[in-house]
C-alpha cells in the first residue's frame, strides 16, 4: 500500500510516536506513603541477600515527589508518549478491598500533568508488584482468585482515570514474573514451584488478563484502547532464507503457548498440553474465550531473540541452533545484542496471528554508564546499540508491519530488580543520593531520532 511506502531506509512514518517508559516499583519509591499497601517486592527486596547490595525501591527514583521535574525530561527529548505503571497496592492497600483515594489520586496528578505537557499517558496495570495479601490470603497467581481481583482492580482504575489515559496495558511481561518468581524463585514472591503447579499460575496470568480487557471496556468509553505488554519468546531465522523463515513462524507458535500464542488464538497448542502428561493446567472452555478477547494492541518489550532457529526435517519442523559463547551481550548477561530480534519479533505477530496494530513497550540497553568528573555520560555502546534496532525496526515498518510507537527502556536509571540499582538502563544517569538527574549523551541521540522521525 502507497501510503507505508517509504523510500529511504532512515524513516518512519508519519504519524509514529516515540517516548520512554518506567514501572511503579522501579521509580516511585514513596513506599510507605498516603496509605499504600506493600507488595511482594516491598516483602522480597528486604530479605538480606535477594537483590544486589540489598537495595531496595523504599526510595528509588522517588518519582512519587519529582514527576513534575521528570516529566520535563520527557519533554526535552521532543517524546509525545510515556508508559508507566499503577501500584496495584496503592490503591487497594488491603483486604478489605476499599479503594484509597490518595493512591488513585497520585495517578490523578501524574496524568494531568502529561496532558498539560502534550504528552499521552499510557498506563501499564501489572508490572509485578502484587499486593501481598493477595499473596499472603491465596497464594497470590497460584489462585484464580487472584485474577479475578485483577479484574475488580481494572475496573477501578478505567473508572476513575478512563476518561483521560485513552491506552492500556493490561500485564507486563508474563514470562519474567512467572518463571522467576514463581519457577526459578529468583523474583518475588521467590517460589519454586513443580511444573504442574507453574502451569496453573500462568493460566491465572493470562486469565488476569482476559478479565482486565473485560473490565475496561466494560468502564471506559469507546475511544479507550487496551493490549498488553508480552515479552514473547523470538524466533530468529539463524540464515534469513525461506525455508528457516517459515521454520521460524512454526517455532513461534510453540515456545510463545503459555501466554501470546493462547491470547491470541483462544487456545493451548496440543504440545504445550502434551507436555504436562497427567497433569495439565485446569481451564475451562469459558476461560479460554476470556483470555482471548479481542485487543486493540498488542505491546512488545523486544530486547533479544531467545531460539535461533532451522529448519529441520523433524517431528517439530524446526531445531534450534546454540548461542554462540562469544556472542556479545550487554551488561545485562542475558541481553544478547541481535538488532534483527526487532524487525523479527513484529514481522512474526503480523504474519502469524495478524495483528492490526502494536507497540514497542520496551527496548533498551544497559550499560556501564560511567560519569566524568564534569557529569558527562559518554554512553556510546547504547548510541550504537540503538542505531541497530531502531535500523531493523524501521525496516519492519517499511514494509507495512503496523507498528505505531516505540517506548524507550527506560527514562532513567532505576531499580532493576534483583540487580538493583547497579544495571542502568536510562536515557538519564540518577545520582541516588542527591536524586540529580544527569542526560546521557543517548539522550541527545534520542532526540535526535524523536525530533526528526528517523534514525540517526
Ligand atoms: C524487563 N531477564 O525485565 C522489565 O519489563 C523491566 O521492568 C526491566 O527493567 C527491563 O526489562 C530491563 O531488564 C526483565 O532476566 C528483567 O531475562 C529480567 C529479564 C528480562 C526482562
Amino acid at each position: 500500500k502507497s501510503d507505508h511506502l517509504i523510500l529511504d531506509n532512515t524513516s518512519f512514518p508519519a504519524d509514529f510516536l516515540w517516548g520512554t517508559a518506567t514501572a511503579a516499583y522501579q521509580v516511585e519509591g514513596a513506599y510507605k506513603e498516603d496509605g499504600r499497601g506493600l507488595s511482594i517486592w516491598d516483602t522480597f527486596s528486604h530479605i538480606k541477600g535477594n537483590i544486589k547490595n540489598n537495595d531496595t525501591g523504599d526510595v528509588a527514583n522517588d518519582f512519587y515527589h519529582r514527576y513534575k521535574s521528570d516529566i520535563q525530561l520527557m519533554k526535552d527529548l521532543n517524546t509525545k508518549i510515556f508508559r508507566f505503571s499503577i501500584s496495584w497496592s496503592r490503591i487497594f492497600p488491603d483486604a478489605t478491598g476499599k479503594p484509597n483515594q490518595k493512591g488513585i489520586d497520585f495517578y490523578n496528578k501524574l496524568v494531568d500533568e502529561l496532558l498539560a505537557n502534550g504528552i499521552q499517558p499510557f498506563a501499564t496495570l501489572y508490572h509485578w508488584d502484587l499486593p501481598q495479601y493477595l499473596q499472603d490470603k491465596y497464594k497470590g497467581w497460584e489462585s484464580k482468585e487472584t485474577s479475578k481481583a485483577f479484574g475488580d482492580y481494572a475496573a477501578y482504575v478505567a473508572r476513575n482515570l478512563g476518561d483521560r489515559v485513552k491506552n492500556f496495558f493490561t500485564i507486563n511481561e508474563f514470562r519474567t514474573f512467572i518463571e522467576l518468581g514463581y519457577g526459578a524463585g529468583v523474583f518475588a514472591p521467590g517460589l519454586k514451584l513443580p511444573e504442574e503447579k507453574l502451569g496453573q499460575v500462568r493460566h491465572n496470568g493470562v486469565l488476569a488478563h482476559g478479565l482486565a480487557v473485560q473490565a475496561i471496556r466494560a468502564n471506559s468509553g469507546a475511544d479507550v484502547k487496551v493490549g498488553l505488554a508480552d515479552n514473547l519468546s523470538i524466533a530468529v531465522p539463524v540464515i534469513e532464507n525461506e525455508k528457516n523463515i517459515k521454520a521460524a513462524k512454526i517455532a513461534m507458535r510453540e515456545i510463545n503457548a503459555s501466554y501470546l500464542t493462547v491470547i491470541l488464538e483462544g487456545k493451548y497448542t496440543e504440545n504445550y498440553l502434551k507436555s504436562f502428561g497427567k497433569n495439565p493446567p485446569k481451564f475451562t472452555e469459558e476461560e479460554l474465550k476470556i483470555i482471548s478477547s479481542p485487543l486493540d494492541f498488542v505491546g512488545l518489550n523486544v530486547y533479544n531473540p531467545t531460539h535461533l532457529i532451522e529448519a529441520a526435517d523433524n517431528k517439530l519442523g524446526y531445531e534450534v541452533i546454540p548461542f554462540a559463547k562469544s556472542f556479545p551481550t550487554t551488561t545485562s548477561k542475558w541481553e544478547y545484542i541481535a538488532p534483527e530480534a526487532l524487525y523479527w519479533a513484529t514481522k512474526h505477530v503480523k504474519d502469524i496471528w495478524n495483528v492490526k496494530e502494536m507497540y514497542i513497550t520496551e527496548n533498551g540497553s544497559s550499560s556501564t554508564d560511567e560519569r566524568t568528573a564534569d557529569n558527562k555520560i559518554y554512553d556510546t555502546d547504547r548510541i550504537s546499540f540503538l542505531r541497530n534496532y531502531l535500523t531493523q525496526l524501521q525496516r519492519a515498518t517499511s514494509e507495512g508491519v503496523p507498528v505505531k510507537g516505540y517506548f524507550y527502556w527506560s527514562l532513567m536509571d532505576n531499580f532493576e530488580w534483583t540487580s538493583g540499582y547497579s544495571i542502568t538502563f536510562g536515557l538519564y544517569n540518577v545520582d541516588f543520593k542527591t536524586q540529580k538527574r544527569f542526560p546521557k549523551l543517548s539522550a541527545e541521540y534520542y532526540k535526535e531520532v524523536a525530533t526528526n522521525n528517523k534514525v540517526m
